[in-house]
């Protein structure tokens, strides 16, 4: 599990865009958790660098629980699926 965290507009959505590109050329099965679930915008954001890196993503309603949307993604049945 690879937990992103930092102040507004320093990249984290744009470099977890990236990584999951680059796991998911290594064969690795990757899963996002939008867990920005305060700023607008910032689920669709992450949905399109998804989409763009071909990987799946978890995401909630905005100004769900940000820990909601952790849990749910920590419990997909494949371990493997477990990169944030
Ligand atoms: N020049 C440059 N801009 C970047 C880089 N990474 C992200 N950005 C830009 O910085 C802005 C904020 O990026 P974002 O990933 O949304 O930041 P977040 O708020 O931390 O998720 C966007 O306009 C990105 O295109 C980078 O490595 N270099
Ligand atoms: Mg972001």
């Amino acid at each position: 599990m690879v937990l992103v965290i930092g102040v507004n507009g320093v990249g984290k959505t744009t470099s977890v865009g990236k990584l999951a590109g680059q796991l998911k050329d290594m064969n690795k099965k990757v899963l996002l958790a939008a867990a920005d679930t305060f700023r607008a915008a910032a689920t669709p954001q992450l949905t399109e660098w998804a989409n763009r890196a071909g990987v799946d993503i978890i995401s909630q309603q905005e100004g769900s629980d940000p820990a909601a949307v952790i849990y749910d993604a920590s419990a997909q049945p494949n371990p493997e699926t477990a990169t944030f």
